[in-house]
């Protein structure tokens, strides 16, 4: 099995985590995917990583759509809870961090372009912060986000926690401050997830998934 990736992508990332934890073997093509030259338009209408292409039949992509895949397909170790309810909590968390991580990627662009519009940078940090407050009430002192085993809430909120990493050291902190002066690196605002991810930072599907940033060569905004 390949899975076209992107070293910093949140999305991504979420997706090896579960294969990694499934125990399911994989390669990594780690592409730029606002380069002409990616692949990822080939496997996916909607020209976005990750693309997972299994050993038989056709790509899967869209991260959400490909950990359901994943739970169909390779259902042990599950992901999410047996129980109904457990699993529609989980299936939530999933959401909002999900939301999360598209309104951080959206800031990311905004900030490049040279008319930066304050109106959709207060937006999306409002999502930001209302999102990673609503997180770090549910994590709690938690263990796991949802019930007592490592699942699909947990890589969710993993891989959002490595992105807001890779915000910070993308210098987007004060750039955000520009518009939300109480904007502040997470582990300084979100003490429950600050001691979340210490927790689970050496499990291997999450150490060796580490997010870094890659070089952009060509003009996205
Ligand atoms: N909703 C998508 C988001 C994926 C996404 O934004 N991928 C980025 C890389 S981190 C991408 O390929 N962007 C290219 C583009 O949007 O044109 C998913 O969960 O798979």
């Amino acid at each position: 099995m390949i899975l076209i990736s992107a070293s910093p992508s949140p999305f991504a990332r979420k997706v090896r985590i579960a294969l990694i934890e499934k125990g399911i073997p994989f390669t990594v093509e780690n592409e730029v995917p606002w380069h002409a030259d990616s692949s990822t338009p080939r496997y996916n209408p909607l020209e976005q990583l990750p693309v997972l292409i299994p050993d038989t039949g056709d790509p899967v992509f869209e991260s959400s759509y490909i950990l359901d895949w994943l739970e169909v397909k390779y259902p042990t170790p599950a992901m999410l809870p047996a129980d109904p309810d457990a699993a529609l909590e989980a299936r939530l968390i999933h959401t909002i961090a999900e939301g999360v991580a598209d309104a951080t990627v959206l800031l990311f662009w905004e900030m490049q372009r040279e008319q930066i519009s304050a109106e959709w940078a207060r937006r999306q940090l409002r999502k930001v912060k209302g999102g990673l407050a609503d997180l770090d009430r549910r994590a709690g002192d938690r263990a796991h986000m949802v019930g007592n085993r490592f699942g699909l809430a947990d890589i969710a909120v993993i891989a959002l926690l490595g992105l807001q990493d890779t915000a910070i050291e993308t210098g987007m902190i004060p750039a955000w401050q520009r518009f939300a002066p109480d904007m502040a690196e997470w582990r300084m605002l979100y003490p429950n997830l600050a001691r979340f991810e210490v927790l689970h930072r050496d499990r291997p599907s999450v150490r060796d998934t580490a997010p870094f940033m890659f070089d952009l060569a060509e003009k996205i905004v």
